[in-house]
Formats: structure tokens, C-alpha cells, sequence
């Protein structure tokens, strides 16, 4: 038994380094099924709790064009979300299992969903800070072995990249208005830019999921060159609107063709990503309250399906 499962896994591993992408079906480690089912609901998770912040501005937009563009980004990131669970439930785990997890605080999340928004400004930049470094990460998890996630990143990846343009020209906008709206620009920019880089996560040397992620071809690049590719983008970016980086010693490294960076607050991370970030009971009760308020759907939905379940198998037969 113990030799079957070694030739399967180095059947497995083969398949790995010969590009193959990995089904629901196939044999799979179980390992590799761990991983993929807690990188993948965190991912989902993140998608969730990720409309709150945004949520928090429908009702303050500041024209009916801009409040449409909200809401849809912000229904757009409900499908992100309930696209990523139906995938990670390929790896046979049970969706209420994993929305438990969210709800008891169990499961990670994204770090940046626990800061508050506090101007319209924020709603421009998460989409070009926030959504521009999830298309940096997900524009790489795109050509991931797992074949039902990867295919989401594509998916999802087009939208994102909308979500950075309507971003950035909000927050292009209101850099070139009044003085008041350059400074309500500025400010979140202050504001959301460190967070943005813990996004990527810890440095690969303090990363401990990486190198299992990186042999079974699920991350293609490491949690530093991905936050750096982020910078690069970002810098040009905030050239072209006159804004400025919140970081002192960002320069130019000729060498190395990069733009190097501060010193990120690894502290700070690691109290968000252990439940004490500015707004992580707030975003946990949010969740909850709206859990327990769908309580009802879930019902009906239950009680429709158990009524035309026996109708529709019988249709299909
Ligand atoms: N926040 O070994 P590491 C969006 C945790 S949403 C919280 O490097 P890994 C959007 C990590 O989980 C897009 N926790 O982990 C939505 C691990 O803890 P556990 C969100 C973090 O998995 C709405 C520990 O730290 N994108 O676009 O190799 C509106 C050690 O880390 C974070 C994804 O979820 C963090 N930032 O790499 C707008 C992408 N970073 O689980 C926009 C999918 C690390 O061992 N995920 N941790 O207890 C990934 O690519 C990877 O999981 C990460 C971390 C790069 C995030």
C-alpha cells in the first residue's frame, strides 16, 4: 500500500513538472489537497468579506454613474467569491464548512479587508492599489496546476483589471480637482499603500507554505517578486497623477532595473492577520449579521430544492 501510494506520487509529481494541470478526479496528495482547500477559501473568503469596505460607500457615491460602477464591482467581487468556493468544493469539502470557518473566525482572510474607508478617495484607490495587486498575484495563480482555480483566475482576472481602471480614474479625478479632493487623495494613498504590500504576504524566507506551493506548480512566483513586480507597476502610475508614495526610500535601483522599497511593518501584519487589525471584529459581526439575517433563504432554497429535486432528476432521466 505504502509503495502504491509512493508511485503515485512521483506519477504525480511527473505530471507536475511536465505542465499538466491537475482535475478534480485525478490522484491528487493529500497534502496537496490541504493546501489547495486553505489557499483557496481564504481566496474566497477574501472575495466576501472584500464588499465591505467597498459596501460602505454605495449609499455615499458621489454621482448616480459612480454608485453604479460601485455596485456592480462590488457584485462582481459576490461572484469572485461564490465562483472560488464551487472550486475549492472540487476538492470535496463542504461549502458550510468553510463559510463556519469565515464566521468563527477560524479561517484567514486577506489582511487589507480590515481597514476602515474612510473618504471616497479610499473607494479609488482600493481598486487601483487593492485590485491592482490582486491581478499581480492572480495573473500568476492563472497558470496554477490546479485546473478548476486556474481557470478562475482567468475568469475573475478580467474583471479585476476593470476594477483597477475604475479605480485609478476615480482616484485620477480627484487628483486633478481642488485642492481639498488632492488632499482627500493623498491622504488615502497614505493610507492604504503599506497594507497593499503586506497583501503579498510574508517575505519568501519567512513564508512557510511557499515551498510546497512552488514544487506542486500552485504559486509560479514568490510572495517578493510579485510585491516588487506590484511596485514597479505602481510607481509609473502614481508619477502619471502627481501623487506620491508613502515611503521615503523608494528609489530607482539601476542594477537591478527595480524601484527599491522600505521597510514593510511585519508587526502590524501579523496583528491583522491574528484578529487584531483596526476593523477585524467589525468585519466578523458583518459577516455573522448578515449570515444569520439569510438565514431564511437558505430555507427556502432547501425546501424548493427538496420539492422539485425528485421533478428535475426525473426530467434528466
Ligand atoms: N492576509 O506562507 P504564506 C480581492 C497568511 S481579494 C491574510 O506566505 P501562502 C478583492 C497565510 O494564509 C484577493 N493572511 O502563505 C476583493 C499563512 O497563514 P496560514 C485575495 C495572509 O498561502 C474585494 C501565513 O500568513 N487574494 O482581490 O503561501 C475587493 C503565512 O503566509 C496574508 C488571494 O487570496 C494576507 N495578505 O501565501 C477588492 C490570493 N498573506 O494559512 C479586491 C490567493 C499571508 O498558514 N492567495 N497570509 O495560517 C495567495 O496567493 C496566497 O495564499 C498568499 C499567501 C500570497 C496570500
Amino acid at each position: 500500500m505504502a509503495a502504491d501510494s509512493a508511485a503515485a506520487e512521483r506519477a504525480f509529481d511527473a505530471r507536475i513538472a511536465a505542465g499538466e494541470t491537475i482535475e478534480p478526479k485525478d490522484w491528487m496528495p493529500e497534502r496537496y489537497r490541504k493546501q489547495l482547500i486553505r489557499m483557496m477559501s481564504q481566496h474566497a473568503h477574501s472575495e466576501i468579506v472584500g464588499m465591505l469596505p467597498e459596501g460602505n460607500w454605495i449609499t455615499r457615491a458621489p454621482t448616480l454613474q459612480r454608485k453604479v460602477g460601485l455596485l456592480a464591482k462590488v457584485q462582481d467581487e459576490a461572484g469572485h467569491g461564490l465562483y472560488i468556493y464551487c472550486g475549492t468544493e472540487t476538492l470535496g469539502v463542504d461549502r458550510t464548512e468553510l463559510v463556519d470557518q469565515l464566521l468563527s473566525g477560524k479561517a484567514k482572510y486577506a489582511s487589507i479587508f480590515n481597514y476602515p474607508t474612510l473618504s471616497w478617495a479610499d473607494i479609488g484607490t482600493i481598486g487601483w492599489f487593492v485590485d491592482g495587486a490582486a491581478i499581480v498575484n492572480q495573473t500568476m495563480l492563472a497558470k496554477a496546476s490546479y485546473g478548476p482555480y486556474a481557470r478562475a483566475m482567468v475568469r475573475i482576472c478580467k474583471e479585476e483589471n476593470f476594477h483597477k481602471r475604475q479605480g485609478f480614474e476615480i482616484i485620477a479625478t480627484l487628483a486633478a480637482g481642488t485642492p481639498e479632493q488632492r488632499r482627500m487623495a493623498q491622504d488615502a494613498v497614505n493610507r492604504w499603500w503599506w497594507p497593499s504590500l503586506m497583501m503579498f504576504g510574508p517575505n519568501d524566507k519567512d513564508s512557510p507554505n511557499s515551498a510546497e506551493l512552488t514544487k506542486w506548480g500552485v504559486k509560479r512566483k514568490g510572495n517578493d517578486e510579485l510585491r516588487q513586480r506590484f511596485v514597479n507597476l505602481t510607481v509609473a502610475h502614481a508619477k502619471a497623477i502627481d501623487l506620491v508614495l508613502p515611503d521615503p526610500d523608494l528609489r530607482y535601483n539601476a542594477e537591478t532595473g527595480n524601484w527599491d522599497f522600505g521597510t514593510i511593518d511585519w508587526a502590524e501584519f501579523d496583528r491583522v492577520i491574528h484578529g487584531e487589525g483596526p476593523l477585524n471584529r467589525e468585519r466578523l459581526a458583518a459577516r455573522n449579521k448578515a449570515h444569520d439575517e439569510g438565514a431564511w433563504v437558505r430555507a427556502a432554497a432547501s425546501a424548493y430544492a427538496a420539492k422539485h429535486a425528485p421533478e428535475s432528476a426525473s426530467r434528466a432521466a
